[in-house]
């Protein structure tokens, strides 16, 4: 997979397995105001009418991709969920917030994977639904691409790196499964190309599972699969957890990294907090870090509409001080925000709106989009 590969024969692979902006969930349907309403900013009105988003869309691949220095990449899989799935509306739902905010975002949207909702990763399938599903995704059972989710992105950010060594990818999910192949991808990338990179997670949860129910690429298992991709263990630091079986000290011991719980940040400060992460990532010669963030990070009166909302948890101006610090000591070359669904309705919040949690996501989004355009 990782042969190296023309530009064209690149383009022509995102042609196969990506679909525009807005299409990553497969439905005719629902949500198809929505998904009108983006396209029409994204690829014109005339482009909708005329249903030639698919046209336009191919054409900017070739034109637009290669000169932005930040590309917007939509995956709209909660295939790696399991507790109240409803992410996969995430890149819908917050690119139509993100383009309806003032901010104007210097950055190329790639589209979305072509999303197969009963699939996570290639590695679980056997050879006759491989060959099924590349029929349905490509017609042709032998033509040699992914067809999972998660294998998907991998094999789009493994060449993106290639083609692009200096451009960054910002990441909307889906359930936070979707993280693995783009950070491991990363990682790959940085390693090839001599960067002292490190991976600063935000969540509620660890996700540091070895594996739920017999799978090891799901939303509470992806970092821990990722760890081995590390130059160490220490290159990950982990900020907000506060739902966990276990105490901070078991898995500091068992995996050798930093987290800082949510209520460290309250006692100590987010400034602080900042500081000292900083410092240990400098210790470590970090030059670059790539930013994971679960909007459950945020307490669930910020970030209700996400699988597992969670009390307790941080408010927005606290993670965003924190990736402030930290953009200003560090290239951020790598992003994702993940776990928004905007449409669970959540048993433990009264209040039953998304507009909060895509509000804020959409800040925190702009903010991550601008750093990875400009250094
Ligand atoms: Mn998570």
């Amino acid at each position: 997979m990782s042969t190296s590969q023309s530009r064209n024969e690149f383009i022509s692979k995102l042609k196969h397995y990506l679909v525009p902006a807005g299409e990553g969930v497969f439905t005719v349907h629902t949500a198809s105001d929505k998904r009108e309403s983006l396209q029409k900013k994204m690829y014109g009105a005339d482009a909708v009418a005329q249903k030639r988003v698919r046209e336009v869309w191919e054409q900017s691949l070739t034109t637009t991709l290669p000169q932005s220095k930040c590309v917007i990449f939509g995956i709209a899989s909660d295939a790696g969920g399991g507790i109240q799935r409803g992410a996969n509306w995430g890149p819908l739902f917050l690119r139509e917030t993100l383009i309806n905010s003032k901010d104007e975002l210097n950055a190329y949207d790639v589209g979305d994977v072509r999303v197969i909702p009963h699939l996570l990763h290639d590695k679980y399938l056997n050879e006759e639904t491989i060959k099924k599903c590349r029929k349905a995704l490509y017609q042709s059972e032998n033509i040699n691409l992914p067809v999972s989710p998660l294998s998907i992105a991998y094999d789009f950010a493994t060449g993106f790196h290639e083609q692009f060594p200096s451009k960054t990818i910002f990441m909307i999910g889906g359930d936070h499964s979707v993280s693995y192949p783009m950070v491991r991808a990363y990682l790959e990338a940085k390693k090839a190309q001599g960067k002292k990179v490190a991976l600063v997670h935000f969540d509620a949860h660890t996700d540091l599972m070895e594996e739920r129910l017999g799978i090891d690429l799901c939303f509470g298992t992806w970092t821990s699969q990722v760890i081995p991709y590390l130059e160490s263990p220490k290159h990950l630091v982990q900020i907000g957890i506060r739902a966990s079986g276990k105490e901070r000290d078991h898995w500091e011991k068992k995996f050798g990294h930093t987290q800082i719980w949510a209520q460290e940040v309250f006692d100590r400060g987010a400034n602080a907090v900042a500081d000292q992460i900083v410092a240990e990532l400098k210790a470590l010669d970090v030059e670059e870090i790539y930013i994971s963030f679960d909007i459950d990070v945020l307490d669930q009166e910020y970030a209700g509409a996400t699988g597992t909302p969670e009390t307790g948890g941080l408010s927005p101006h606290e993670p965003m001080l924190i990736m402030q610090t930290l953009f200003e000591n560090f290239r951020i070359s790598g992003a994702d925000m993940v776990e928004i669904a905007p449409q669970v309705k959540s048993a433990a919040i009264k209040q039953i709106e998304p507009e909060t949690t895509l509000m804020v996501a959409s800040s925190l989004s702009t903010f991550l989009i601008q750093a990875m355009g400009s250094k």
